[in-house]
C-alpha cells in the first residue's frame, strides 16, 4: 500500500496557510485515496522548538493539533488513517541520526529557509534549526511516503528527503528507501497547478506564517470569526483598481481570490471567472471576509466537539501502528550501516 503523509508544527497556533496547505490537502486525499492508501497525518513536535517557544504551552498545543486533524475532516475510524505524534515514535530521532551522517553539509547549509529563519531569530540559531530538515526526511523515509501534501515553501526540504534516500539506496545497493515522488508530481496529485502558498495579509509578497508577530498578517484557526473578517477588510491590496489574478502584480488580490475558492472547494479558475472585469475591491473583500468568518465559525464548532476520549484512543492506535512501521524500518536501516545483524 502506498503511504500519504504530512504533518504540521505544534510550536503555534496554526493559520489558514497551514489549514489549506496542509490540513486540507490531507483531507481530500484521504477522501479519494484511503481506501488503499496509508493516510499518515503526524504533529511533528520535536520540530516545534528549532526557534524558540513557551515550552509550558507545547503539550497543549499538540493535543490542539490532533484536535484540529479530526475537526478538519479525517475519518478516524478509518484503519488506515494514522494520527500520532513523532515525540512517541523515538525511530525518526533515532534515523535522523544515521541520515545526519549521510547529508553533506554544503547540502545542508543551502536550506533557504534555514537562512531566512536565522536571520529572523538571529540571537537563538541552533543546531536543531539547522538539522531540522533532516529528522523532516526522517519523518518520511522511515514510512516509505511516496506522497506528502505540502505548501510551497517546504518542497526544497522534500528535495532534500529525496536526495538522501538516494544517495543511501545507491550506497547500500538495495531498495532501502520508497523515493517521494519529484514536486511537479505531488503538486499533480494535490489536484494543483503549483505549490500553494496563501500569503501574508499585510505584505502579500510574503506567506502567511504562524509564527508572525504580527496578528494582522495571519488568520488562525482560534482566531474570532468577526475579528479574522476584519482583517481580511483591511488586507493590503493595491492601486490597479481591477480584479485580476496576478500573482506578481496583484498578489494581493490573488490571494484573496485563492482564499476564496480553497475555503468553498471552489475551483480558482470559476472564482476569477466571477470576478472577472470588476473593480470594486471592496466587494470582493466583504465576499471573503463573509467566508472567512463562516469557516472559522464551523471549523471552531467542529474542535469543540472533539472529546479526551476520542483523542486518546487515535493517539494509541496511531502511535502503535506508527511505531510498529518506523521499527521495523529502522531496523533494517541498522542492518544496511553495520550497526545490527
Ligand atoms: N502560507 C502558507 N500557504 C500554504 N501552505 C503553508 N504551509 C505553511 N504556511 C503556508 C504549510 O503548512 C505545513 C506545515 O507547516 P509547518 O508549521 O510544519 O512549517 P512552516 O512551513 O514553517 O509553516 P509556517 O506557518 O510558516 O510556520 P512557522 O511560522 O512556525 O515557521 C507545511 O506543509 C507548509 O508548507
Amino acid at each position: 500500500m502506498q503511504t500519504i503523509l504530512t504533518g504540521v508544527r505544534a510550536n503555534e497556533e496554526p493559520t489558514i496557510g497551514n489549514f489549506l496547505g496542509a490540513y486540507k490537502s490531507m483531507v481530500n486525499l484521504a477522501h479519494e485515496h484511503a481506501a488503499d492508501s496509508n493516510i499518515n497525518m503526524f504533529v511533528p513536535d520535536l520540530h516545534s522548538f528549532t526557534t524558540p517557544i513557551d515550552h509550558s504551552k507545547l503539550y497543549a498545543q499538540v493535543i490542539k493539533g490532533i484536535k484540529y486533524y479530526i475537526a478538519a475532516g479525517l475519518d478516524i475510524d478509518n484503519p488506515n488513517i494514522h494520527i500520532y505524534r513523532q515525540s512517541h515514535v523515538p525511530a525518526h530521532s533515532e534515523l535522523a541520526w544515521i541520515l545526519d551522517c549521510f547529508t553533506p553539509f554544503g547540502e545542508a547549509s543551502r536550506m533557504t529557509q534555514f537562512k531566512e529563519k536565522s536571520e529572523e531569530h538571529s540571537n537563538a540559531v541552533t543546531v536543531g534549526l539547522f538539522n531540522y530538515p533532516i529528522l523532516m526526511a526522517a519523518d518520511i523515509l522511515l514510512y516509505d511516503a511516496k506522497y506528502v501534501p505540502l505548501g510551497e515553501d517546504q518542497f526544497q526540504h522534500l528535495e532534500l528527503a529525496r536526495n538522501i534516500g538516494i544517495r543511501m539506496n545507491n550506497k547500500f545497493n538495495e531498495e532501502l528507501f520508497t523515493i517521494p515522488a519529484p514536486e511537479e508530481e505531488q503538486v499533480k496529485f494535490m489536484h494543483l497547478e503549483k505549490g500553494l502558498r496563501i500569503r501574508s495579509l499585510v505584505d502579500p509578497t510574503k506567506k502567511m506564517s504562524k509564527s508572525s508577530d504580527n496578528a494582522k498578517s495571519k488568520i488562525s484557526l482560534n482566531d474570532n470569526p468577526a475579528e479574522a473578517a476584519k482583517k481580511i477588510m483591511s488586507a493590503t491590496t493595491d492601486s490597479e483598481g481591477i480584479i485580476r489574478f496576478d500573482m506578481i502584480n496583484q498578489p494581493g488580490i490573488s490571494n484573496l481570490l485563492t482564499i476564496e475558492a480553497l475555503l468553498n472547494d471552489r475551483d480558482i479558475q470559476d472564482v476569477i471567472a466571477d470576478w472577472a472585469g470588476q473593480t470594486s475591491y471592496g466587494d470582493l473583500k466583504k465576499k471573503v471576509a463573509q467566508t472567512v468568518e463562516s469557516f472559522l465559525t464551523e471549523f471552531q464548532e467542529k474542535v469543540a466537539a472533539v472529546t479526551d476520549e476520542q483523542i486518546e484512543a487515535v493517539l494509541q492506535k496511531g502511535e502503535e501502528y506508527a511505531n510498529r512501521v518506523a521499527n521495523a524500518k529502522l531496523a533494517q536501516i541498522q542492518r544496511a550501516v553495520g550497526v545490527r545483524k
